[in-house]
Parts: C-alpha cells; structure tokens; sequence
C-alpha cells in the first residue's frame, strides 16, 4: 500500500515513524511524510515533503490508498475524504471539543477529555471513531500537563491500532452525537483577560490554567499604555 502521513508535529512524526519501524511496516507498504507549507518544525534531514493539499488533490488521491492525518493543520477537503480512506489521529474524546487545543477547552467546560483514531468525514474532527480512550483531567493542571497526557495516549492507541488501521480490520463506530466544535478564533478570544470581570476563584484560576502551556504567551491584559502584559501561573503540589 502506499501511505501518507500529513503532519506539522514533530513528536507526532517521530513517534510514527518509531512504531512504523517497530512493526517492520515499511517493508510490507511505502509510507511517505508530508507537512503544511508554513511549517517550521522539520528541517532538511526529516525527509518530510511540503505539499499543499488544495493544490494537490488530484495527485493525492491518485497516488496514495491510505492517508493518515497525524496532526496536521491543513483542513482536509471534502473531495479528498470521499475519495480515499483518511484516518485522523486527534489529541481530543470526540465529539468533546472537537477542533482546536481541546485540554483548554476541556479545562474550562468539564467536558471529557481524551485521545481519538477516527475515520475522516466532511466536518472536523468527526466521523466514525476506531478507537478512543479518555484522559484524566486533575484541578491542578495546566494545559501543557494535560495536553502531555494526552498525546502520549494518542501514541499508545496508535501502537496498538496501526496494524488494524493499515488493513482495514476495525469496527468503526459512528458518533452518539456531533457534540462542539472550537476554533481557533474560540482560542484567540479566550486569551484576552477583562480584568473588571467578576468571576469566582476557582474559575480564574481555570482560566489561567487553561491558557497557561510551557513558554507560549497566551493569556493577557492590556495595561494603561495598552500594552499587553502575559500571564500564566504555576501550581505546586
Ligand atoms: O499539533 P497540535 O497538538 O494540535 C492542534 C489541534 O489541537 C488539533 O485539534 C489539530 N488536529 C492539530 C492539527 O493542531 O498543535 P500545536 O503543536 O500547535 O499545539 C500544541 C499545544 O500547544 C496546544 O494544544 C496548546 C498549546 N499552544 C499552542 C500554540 C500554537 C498554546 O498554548 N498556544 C499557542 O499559541
């Protein structure tokens, strides 16, 4: 078979092509890597092809029997899905925020959080799950604590399901419901702070710990220059 794997995630990939070696993979099926044209995590030696999938469509699904989304930002189109079986792995419990960064949406709506192999459909993030597991979510996370968790079952699901996956050998099951959806405009809105919002304690902190990830500047109040002042917290046990 030949595969593709689009990603713009460089764990992801790396962890791919571990369980693809694992399994001797590449000596039954010819996989082939491909990353968005903006990305800037793989350099020359990571054998990853920029392709732009819009562009490319035609030769995409002539080319290729299987196509894995591992991760990547470009929105498949509806051309692409109906022609050929594409799998996304997705680092959220459909149809619990479907869509963009779902452990800081899960943070702050209590919604399941978790991992998802799914059969691709016309919408994001939706589509007959294969398989899926949930991840805890604890009151001291943050989002990259969370998120960590889950990418490391969304591995797991893919070391145990790959080889059913490659040869079509699951039972698909199709959503109870389509749940929500978060975009990244939902995101980009939620890091703005009012600081004249009335809120309780528990709910700011859910704020800040949702938004706070490692060294990305997300959550921030204009001070009276109008400036914007970054703000993340910290949690220790
Ligand atoms: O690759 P990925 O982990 O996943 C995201 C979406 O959540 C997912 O639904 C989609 N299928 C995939 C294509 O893109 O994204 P990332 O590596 O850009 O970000 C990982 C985490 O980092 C994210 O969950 C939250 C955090 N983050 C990321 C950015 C870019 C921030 O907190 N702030 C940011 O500005």
């Amino acid at each position: 078979m030949n595969i593709m794997i689009f990603t713009d995630n460089l764990y992801m990939y790396n962890s791919f092509k571990r369980i693809v070696k694992k399994y001797n993979l590449d000596k039954t099926h010819i996989f082939s890597y491909a990353c968005s044209s903006q990305n800037k995590f793989f350099n020359s030696l990571d054998n990853v092809e920029k392709i732009n999938i819009n562009i490319n469509i035609d030769k995409i699904i002539e080319t290729y029997d299987l196509i894995i989304s591992c991760h990547s930002k470009q929105i498949f189109p509806k051309k692409l899905v109906n022609a050929t079986r594409c799998i996304n792995i997705h680092p959220g419990l459909n149809p619990y925020n479907r869509g963009w960064f779902p452990q800081v949406f899960s943070i702050l709506n209590k919604k399941k959080l978790g991992a998802t192999i799914h059969e691709m459909d016309e919408e994001i993030d939706h589509g007959k799950i294969i398989v899926q597991e949930e991840v805890e979510l604890y009151q001291y996370d943050t989002s990259l604590s969370a998120y960590n968790r889950v990418v490391e079952k969304e591995v797991k699901l893919l070391e145990e399901n790959i080889q059913s996956i490659i040869n079509n050998e699951y039972n698909a099951i199709e959503m109870a419901e389509d749940g929500n959806y978060n975009s990244k405009q939902d995101f980009n809105k939620l890091c703005e702070l009012n600081l004249d919002e009335n809120c309780t304690m528990k709910d700011a902190l859910d704020k800040l710990r949702a938004l706070t990830h490692g060294e990305y500047k997300n959550a921030y109040f204009l001070d009276e220059q109008g400036n914007k002042i970054y703000v993340s917290i910290e949690f220790k046990r």
